[in-house]
């Protein structure tokens, strides 16, 4: 049996569900040492900003059991030069490309949006509005619904391409600010960003990280990133969901599939093991195949059907049982 791994993603087909995850790879093109970039779902890029920025002073990255702290700051080459060479790289790669777009205000997210009008390979853009590293707490556009719908309304107005408004889970009711940006345009989320962390130094009893607290990513936090899925998937059915949050296995991502996310992000994963993407891809291809599944689009929400039945083949020792 072949499993047909294709998937819509916001109205855009995709040839597998796994992606990076934005800010884990750069514009890719480290990793097209590693993988084939233009062979997996998209290349989610680095959120990019208005001007150039060097980020947060360092230390950047803290380890932590199960996972590790970020607090990169925005760093990246500002909207001019990512339209020169990044893009335009991705692109000649054959590559689909989700951008990443952070602003400090709502004006700086539409202009980046008109920006991005008619560029080559530009697939989708990510709005993220949940960076947990901002100077100010009070900026993180998704820990308010309406201004994560301000900034959403206005990337939608200038956008040519489906907008994914990416969430962040320090929040009471994911729920609601999932249905605030929905409202306001986006045609999908992305679920989760980073949870906002602080690692101590054993010794200095001070905080590890330059920029004191960080975004927590990996392992640790998969279980808060598959619930954020579910809840969005269950209260908004039909809403596409971008789902990431720890995932490192094909098990993992057929996790955030049957919660209901359309496609999936690898991010920290990548760190340890370059190969990873095309790990998970293999991997879940194969646990679809155990499954008894043919196709990606079958096994998206399974988990919120009561009773549905998993269409595999008893092994012959549960049969036995
Ligand atoms: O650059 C960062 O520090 C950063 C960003 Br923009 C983000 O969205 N999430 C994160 O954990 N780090």
């Amino acid at each position: 049996m072949s499993v047909d791994l294709s998937t819509t993603l916001a109205g855009v087909a995709l040839p597998t569900p796994v992606l990076t995850a934005s800010g884990c790879a750069a514009a890719g093109r480290e990793l097209d040492a590693f993988v084939d970039v233009s062979g997996l779902g998209a290349v989610v890029t680095k959120s990019v900003m208005r001007a150039p920025r060097t980020g947060r002073p360092t230390p950047r990255m803290a380890e932590t059991p199960s996972g590790m702290l970020n607090s990169i700051g925005l760093q990246g080459p500002g909207i001019d030069a990512f339209l020169e060479h990044d893009l335009p790289w991705l692109a000649s790669r054959g590559a689909r490309a989700v951008v990443s777009i952070a602003g400090s205000s709502v004006e700086e997210y539409a202009e980046l949006a008109g920006r991005l009008r008619g560029a080559a390979g530009l697939a989708l853009i990510e709005v993220n509005i949940s960076c947990p590293n901002v100077e100010d707490r009070g900026k993180v556009f998704a820990c308010s619904a309406p201004a994560a719908a301000a900034v959403v309304s206005a990337v939608a107005d200038r956008a040519e391409v489906p907008i994914l408004a990416k969430l962040s889970p320090d929040v009471t009711d994911i729920v609601a600010i999932a249905r605030a940006v929905v409202d306001a345009g986006a045609d999908g989320v992305s679920l989760i960003n980073t949870l906002l962390g602080l690692v101590l130094d054993p010794d200095t009893l001070r905080p590890v990280l330059a920029g004191i607290t960080g975004g927590l990513s990996g392992p640790a936090v998969r279980p808060v990133a598959l619930r954020c899925v579910w809840q969005v998937a269950g209260a908004l059915p039909g809403v596409p969901v971008l789902g990431m949050g720890g995932i490192r296995s094909g098990a993992d991502a057929l996790q955030f599939l049957a919660a209901g996310a359309s496609a999936v992000s690898v991010g920290t994963a990548v760190f340890g093991d370059p190969g990873s993407l095309q790990r998970v891809t293999g991997e879940l291809e194969a646990e679809l195949e155990r499954l008894g599944y043919s196709s990606v689009a079958d096994v998206i929400g399974v988990a919120h059907r009561p009773g549905h039945e998993v269409a595999r083949e008893q092994t012959n020792e549960e049969a036995r049982l």
